[in-house]
């Protein structure tokens, strides 16, 4: 299939787009490398060593014989994203091409303007774009497990069958955010319905958790790497406690460490996105699908991450560091996910397994981590205006 990749050069992007040419399908990515500024912009850097993306493009070529055509471009910029539909004609447009920093967004308000600013116009242009350039093209837009909160009952996947007053409907579940960012997807996820309903595009939204992991199948080269945040804007839970790992710094769990999310890992996040482009929904079908390997409270994480660090033989402390955000530390929390085990989605590996692939790689590039040691600790504030 021709998939075309928005975001190419961020964390799943490029993962998914050696992934995708691995398996036979002609890959296109569109990036205007606003990651790579925006981590500069806090100080901070990949702990993976990342090349240019021409150097990228090349290794691929060199190592797997396969192509990856780069357009360098703002998906903000509307003819920008028409045109390259145009040209290249995807089956599938991944939309991976947004801010995805929840402390980013809470900086202060020109941070949090620019996340929805950013966010909602590559959406709105993507849906306008596939409306004029390529009607049947099937749309897969990244959300996050992080727009229904954490509700005191289970999260169905998209919608739920509600009894209210006597009456009955299948309606969108409710979404209730934590941050600038998330509340961006929620927006983006009304946008996507509502092209879908008005224009009956082809679209799946995927709402995925939290992603770990240093390589996938295809990452078994330094030249292939993907990026690997650590920093507190930047990197995400797990990826950043096994950084702290490494450099022997404690864990900086926040508050009580009950909070609890679906987390995945990056080889099983490229794989559930394949299982996505290579089975798209029906003709005008707006379909949801909840995309995570297991729930984990993050101190049950950090305790993964301690018992596996020692045996590399690393003292591993926890450190209930006082929590920047505001959110539940206990919580019920039950989301369902079938609709891509039914696609044939499996875990690859448990997660003790890449834990120890992550410590094993970040081991190589400790200094690189230990550099950016200040940047690992908490500084963005929920509960301040400007930080
Ligand atoms: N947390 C800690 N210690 C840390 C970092 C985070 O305890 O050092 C806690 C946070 O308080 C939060 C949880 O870990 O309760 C997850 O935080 P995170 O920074 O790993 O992830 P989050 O901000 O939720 O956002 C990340 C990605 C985002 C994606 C989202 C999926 O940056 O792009 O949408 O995960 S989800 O969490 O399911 O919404």
């Amino acid at each position: 299939m021709r998939v075309m990749i928005g975001g190419i050069d961020g964390y799943i992007g490029w993962a998914l787009a050696l992934h995708l040419v691995s398996k036979g399908h002609e890959v296109s990515g569109i990036d205007n490398f606003y990651t790579r500024k925006r981590v500069k912009e806090v100080g901070s850097w990949s702990a993976t060593p990342i090349s240019t993306m021409a150097k990228r493009v090349e290794a691929v070529k060199k190592l797997t014989g396969r192509k990856i055509n780069f357009i360098k471009g703002n998906l903000t910029d509307y003819d920008t994203v028409k045109k390259s539909i145009r040209r290249f004609k995807p089956d599938t447009f991944i939309h991976l091409g947004e801010q995805r920093s929840a402390p980013y967004s809470m900086i202060d308000v020109k941070h949090a303007v620019e996340t929805q600013v950013t966010n909602l116009t590559s959406s709105l242009n993507l849906v306008y774009a596939a409306k004029e350039a390529s009607p049947k093209m099937h749309i897969v837009k990244m959300g996050t497990m992080g727009e229904y909160g954490t509700p005191n009952v289970d999260i169905p996947e998209g919608f739920f069958d509600i009894e209210y007053n006597g009456r009955k409907d299948r309606l969108p579940f409710p979404r209730t955010a934590g941050s600038w960012y998330h509340w961006s997807k929620i927006y983006d996820t009304g946008d996507m319905m509502f092209a879908n309903k008005i224009w009956r595009l082809s679209i799946t939204d995927v709402m995925q958790g939290v992603v770990y992991g240093t390589r996938t199948l295809e990452i078994n080269d330094e030249r292939l790497h993907t990026r690997f945040d650590i920093d507190e804007v930047w990197g995400t839970a797990l990826n950043r406690f096994c950084a702290q790992a490494v450099i022997g710094m404690p864990l900086t769990v926040y508050g009580k460490g009950g909070q609890t999310r679906g987390f995945i890992s990056l080889t099983d996040s490229v794989q559930c996105l394949r299982l996505a482009i290579e089975n798209p929904p029906k003709e005008g079908e707006y379909r949801v699908f909840n995309q995570f390997d297991e729930p984990y409270s993050v101190l049950s994480l950090a305790e993964h991450v301690k018992s596996v660090a020692n045996n590399f033989g690393l003292d591993t402390q926890i450190s209930h560091t006082e929590n920047p955000r505001i959110e539940a530390e206990e919580h019920y929390y039950n989301p369902i996910h079938e609709n891509l085990k039914k696609l044939g989605y499996r875990r690859t590996k448990m997660l003790d397994e890449e834990l120890n692939d992550i410590i094993r790689d970040l081991t190589r590039y400790k200094q690189r981590i230990k550099a950016k040691k200040s940047k690992l600790l908490p500084k963005t504030n929920w509960r301040k205006a400007s930080n």
